[in-house]
């Protein structure tokens, strides 16, 4: 049976997860929190409002409504500053090639990003027309690691669960990868993604 592949963006396609880790870690700097890589994991392929209210709790700070969202606002407006600068050449190694050959041999091909930037950024980099599907932040209402976003990517594409390999670099995404009964390939480390199917450092490693 052929496959069909769901991709997520930030820390797959691109590293933009580099972006959101800089922008968080440049706001709550100014309440004094020193956002370390390791609690950056836990904010990886959730939502903005998620990441923010994880923040919150685990340094125990509290915001009023109106302070959150110019947290929420400014975060972004700093992350959309990096994102204002990428190119195709800020596609990760093998992706493309990846692409490239899923188009040629009839995979179908979804995005299912928890980002409410996925588009803005898949235009930047010049990829929007390898995707028969995007699904992005702003279609879905539970996010990672709920599967919400995998099985309606799936849908898009016309594509049952079993069918499809999802790509992720987040401990929340491959939860929800698993949860919608796919095969999850992890990208990136294999002692964090632990419960991926298989973990590569990159595309480079798979075999197309
Ligand atoms: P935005 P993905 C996720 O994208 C990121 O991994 C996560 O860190 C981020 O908070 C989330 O998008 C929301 O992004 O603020 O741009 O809406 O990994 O699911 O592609
Ligand atoms: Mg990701």
């Amino acid at each position: 049976m052929l496959k069909h592949f769901l991709f997520d963006l930030d820390g797959v396609i691109v590293d933009t997860a580099r972006f959101h880790f800089l922008s968080w870690r440049k706001l709550v700097s100014a309440w004094g929190i020193d956002l370390t890589e390791e609690f950056n994991e836990k904010l990886k392929g959730v939502s903005r409002t998620e990441c923010l209210h994880i923040i919150l709790n685990a340094y125990h700070k509290k915001l009023s409504n109106e302070e959150f969202e110019q947290a929420l606002h400014q975060k972004n407006e700093d992350f959309l500053y990096y994102v204002n600068q990428m190119t195709e050449a800020d596609i990760l190694e093998g992706v493309l090639d990846f692409l490239k050959f899923a188009k040629a041999n009839g995979h179908k091909i979804a995005l299912a990003s928890s980002s409410k930037n996925a588009k803005i950024i898949l235009e930047k980099i010049g990829l929007t027309h390898y995707f028969d599907a995007i699904i992005d932040g702003n279609q879905i209402t539970n996010t990672k690691p709920d599967p919400e976003i995998f099985f309606t990517a799936a849908k898009a594409i016309g594509a049952s669960p079993e069918n499809c390999v999802v790509f992720e670099d987040a401990i929340a995404g491959v939860e929800a990868g698993k949860s919608a009964g796919m095969e999850v390939i992890g990208i990136g480390d294999a002692s964090i993604l632990t419960k991926a199917d298989i973990v590569v450092k990159s595309f480079l490693e798979l075999k197309s």
